[in-house]
């Protein structure tokens, strides 16, 4: 069995060099700000190698991996099957910039599964996707307004990068310099799971709120579920004020059910946010959803998007080998049976050791909340990757189960839990 890399792969490298020179190239040594481990403290390890639930860092260490890639990986990592299929495609061509058949193939497989989604438009991130829909959604409506939730995430763009003030429902605050005032005082901020902070900015702005977008599921705050009534009270007051529903299943698409919370919730939502599973590991974003709607975006319509790298073949080959994969019988039952197993297994450790901490989990998406704060969080996170288990370095993010997590990892897993947590 390959154990991954051994530190002469690399010249005696270990992370903590990686970090040393990244840190000089790169702002904070990372490409996106969660990997620097800031709300954890402490150096990253750099990965050098992945295969099924395992990760092996630059200094040989094996971790049972519970960030997969935030969210992709899904099959585990490197799946034969995906990863033999992106090599031949490789052989072919990376990117033309022009239509291929493989595009029509992976978009046919997603209008199958969601049935609200009768057009999709493919991007290269979750952010495009989000961003594109929103911008769909003002297109279509004529409206310049959109609400959207503290705590959930939809990307960089500036007009979604925006967090409430204190207070229910209140003009957006800018959650980082360089965006301005101008661009955040249309996104309207409400609280989650709370439909009369909604409804008070409905009321309160009548007519000129073009869309609600929301995480179905939230996994941007840790996993937090939606309440009963609170997706199909927003269906309603969209219905109500003639605003679109956009539901941003980046994360929840392909993840808590096949056709993702709106298959698990039974609602249907206008405008639909696709990435990170869709592309199986490769950058792949996508919106979609109503005809009528999608027939509005360019070349077809006014509203205007676009991308270079957008289709390309090798990350549509790595979706739809993806696809393939989890369309096949009774995944979803075996993917949540071996999450239950973790779950459950959390759950009891907490009851019997009494520890002020609770897991909130939907399918295989998780995140086990300390009640003490970010500081019993810091020490839990540190104890599991010194055990070898490897998990989001931030309190509010969401873990997630594989296909290719045995349940030999998770009773690896849960004994370094029952370890770990009480040093918490
Ligand atoms: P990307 O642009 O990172 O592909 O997708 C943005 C996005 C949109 N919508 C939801 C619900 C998301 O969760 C995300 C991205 N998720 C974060 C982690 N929760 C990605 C990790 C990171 O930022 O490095």
């Amino acid at each position: 069995m390959d154990h991954g890399p051994r530190t002469t792969d690399y010249g005696l490298k270990t992370s903590e060099k990686l970090f040393d020179e990244a840190l000089k190239l790169m702002p904070g040594g990372v490409n996106s700000p969660v990997r620097a481990f800031g709300a954890v403290g402490g150096n990253p390890p750099f990965i050098a190698r992945a295969l099924g639930a395992k990760l092996w860092d630059a200094d040989g260490n094996e971790y049972i991996d519970y960030v997969g890639s935030w969210g992709p990986a899904i099959l585990g990592h490197a799946h034969p099957k995906v990863a033999a299929a992106v090599r031949e495609a490789a052989e072919r061509g990376l990117s033309f910039g022009a239509p291929t058949e493989l595009e029509s193939r992976l978009a046919a497989m997603v209008i199958q599964i969601f049935s609200s989604i009768k057009k999709i438009r493919f991007v290269n991130s979750g952010t495009e996707a989000c961003m594109s829909a929103v911008r769909l959604a003002r297109g279509a409506t004529g409206r310049d307004k959109i609400i959207k939730f503290k705590g959930c995430y939809h990307g960089h763009a500036d007009t979604l990068l925006v967090e409430a003030g204190s207070g229910a429902a209140t003009f957006g605050i800018p959650s980082s310099a360089g965006v301005p005032k101008d661009f955040a005082k249309h996104t309207l901020v409400a609280n989650y799971n709370d439909l009369g902070s909604v409804e008070r900015l409905f009321q309160q702005h009548k007519e000129k709120i073009a869309c609600v977008i929301v995480e179905p599921v939230a996994g941007n705050m840790g996993c937090v579920p939606p309440v009963e009534g609170f997706l199909q009270g927003l269906r309603d007051l969209c219905d109500a004020h003639h605003a679109l529903l956009v539901f941003d299943e980046v994360m929840t698409g392909f993840r808590v059910a096949l056709g993702g919370a709106q298959e698990l919730y039974k609602i249907r939502p206008d405008l639909t946010c696709l990435g990170k599973i869709l592309g199986g590991g490769l950058p792949v974003g996508a919106y979609g959803g109503r005809k009528d709607l999608m027939d509005q975006v360019a070349p077809l319509g006014k509203v205007y998007q676009a991308g270079t790298l957008s289709g390309n073949p090798l990350a549509m080959t790595a979706g739809i080998k993806t696809l393939e994969q989890l369309t096949q019988y009774q995944v979803y039952d075996r993917l949540n049976e071996i999450s239950a197993f973790l779950t459950s297994g959390i759950k009891e450790i907490i009851g019997t050791k009494k520890i002020p901490a609770r897991i909130q989990s939907v399918g295989s998406m998780w995140t086990l909340f300390f009640e003490k704060g970010p500081e019993a969080f810091k020490k839990f996170f540190h104890g599991a990757l010194k055990g070898g288990i490897y998990l989001p370095p931030s309190q509010f993010e969401a873990c997630f189960v594989s296909l290719a997590h045995t349940k030999d990892d998770i009773e690896k897993t849960l004994a370094q839990v029952a370890d770990t947590i009480l040093t918490a």
